[in-house]
């Protein structure tokens, strides 16, 4: 104790990039602030009044200080919004072997489920050296997930899927948040990350009841809501099949393409009538408000499990998609 400890510990493979562009920036920052203040005061000093120094008009002028300059900063600045757009875009872009983990924000606590069905209340376990991305909402109002260790911190939208990722370096508790005012208990709002060894993890996840994995209660949502009435192929209405849908480009009936991800999924549920699927008629019905963010995971992680043929049951992977 008594350390005075400037920095959260650094435990994920981003913290360490994040840091040094958070001192560069700091640096850069200190650098044009000493400049500007010290000119500032060197300049108030020499030309005091009273002071001895030449005070006639200049004689020579030259563009090449205040071009140099001007260049000069515009690329060091340049450089650091390239090297901080490389780092978002890299902790928004997960790698393919990542294990999801759905997150959803409720005033006031995080509900956190894992893809084999075990859920936890604001505490959340991972592995250590795999790659976890992490799928966000939230049930009501804006949140925002932070855990200051790992240098990650993303808003919860109602409404959207936010999706991050991290590889956590070393086992340990580490502290989770919500960094966005949002409501009386705010500031309670928050818990634990425990990250432990896969050997670990895996006991902890066999010790969990798990129940029904996401994948297979969004299966039995899909027949409860109607879903497979149009999808399951032998209905009367023409409509896409889902089997492998999920991160494939999917051509729209007003010929853009768009690559079926989360948020797609999502949509297509919410509001069926802004992407339309190319070659079908537009017939889905909404379900904005009766589908809530629960379901909807389940669903999604369903239609997901269609693709890479996890769902276990029915029709799991057996019709290809036409290639249009
Ligand atoms: C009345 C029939 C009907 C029902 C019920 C229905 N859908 Fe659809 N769905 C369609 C049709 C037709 C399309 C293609 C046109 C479009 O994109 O809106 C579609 C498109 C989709 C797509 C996009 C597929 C693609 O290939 O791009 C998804 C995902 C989807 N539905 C999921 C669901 C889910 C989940 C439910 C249940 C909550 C559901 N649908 C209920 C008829 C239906
Ligand atoms: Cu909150």
């Amino acid at each position: 104790m008594g350390s005075l400890q400037l920095l959260p510990p650094t435990a994920s493979a981003h913290a360490a990039d994040m840091d040094w562009l958070f001192a560069a920036l700091l640096g850069t920052s200190a650098f044009i602030l000493l400049l500007v203040f010290g000119l500032m005061i060197l300049f108030c000093v020499r030309y005091r009044k009273n002071s001895k120094v030449e005070r006639g008009n200049r004689l020579g002028r030259t563009w090449r200080v205040e071009v140099a300059w001007t260049t000069a900063t515009f690329i060091a600045f340049l450089g650091l919004y390239f090297w901080g757009a490389e780092l978002y875009v890299d902790i928004h872009s997960p790698p393919k072997d990542a294990t999801d983990i759905y997150v959803v924000g409720k005033q006031w606590m995080w509900k956190i489920e894992h893809p084999g069905g075990q859920r936890e209340i604001d505490t959340l376990h991972v592995p250590v050296g795999r790659p976890v991305r992490l799928v966000l909402t939230s049930e009501d109002v804006i949140h925002d997930f932070a855990i200051p260790a790992f240098r990650i911190r993303q808003d919860a939208l109602p409404g959207r899927y936010e999706t991050l990722w991290f590889t956590p370096t070393e086992v340990g508790d580490y502290r989770l948040f919500c960094a966005e005012f949002c409501g009386t208990w705010h500031a309670r709002m928050g818990g634990s990350v425990v990250v432990m060894q896969p050997s670990d993890f895996q006991r902890w996840l066999d010790s969990q009841d798990p129940g029904p994995s996401l994948a297979q209660e969004g299966e039995a949502l899909f027949r409860s809501y109607g879903c497979s009435g149009c999808h399951g192929g032998a209905g009367t209405v023409r409509a896409p099949r889902l089997e492998g849908l999920f991160g494939r480009p999917v051509p729209l009936e007003d010929g853009r393409t768009v690559i079926a991800d989360d948020r797609y999924i999502r949509d297509s549920i919410l509001m069926p009538k802004a992407e339309i699927a190319a070659g079908y008629p537009p017939v889905m019905p909404s379900f904005a408000g009766q589908i809530g963010e629960d379901d909807l995971l389940k669903l999604v992680a369903y239609i997901k499990s269609l693709a890479d043929g996890t769902a276990g049951t029915s029709q799991a992977g057996s019709v290809e998609r036409p290639a249009q």
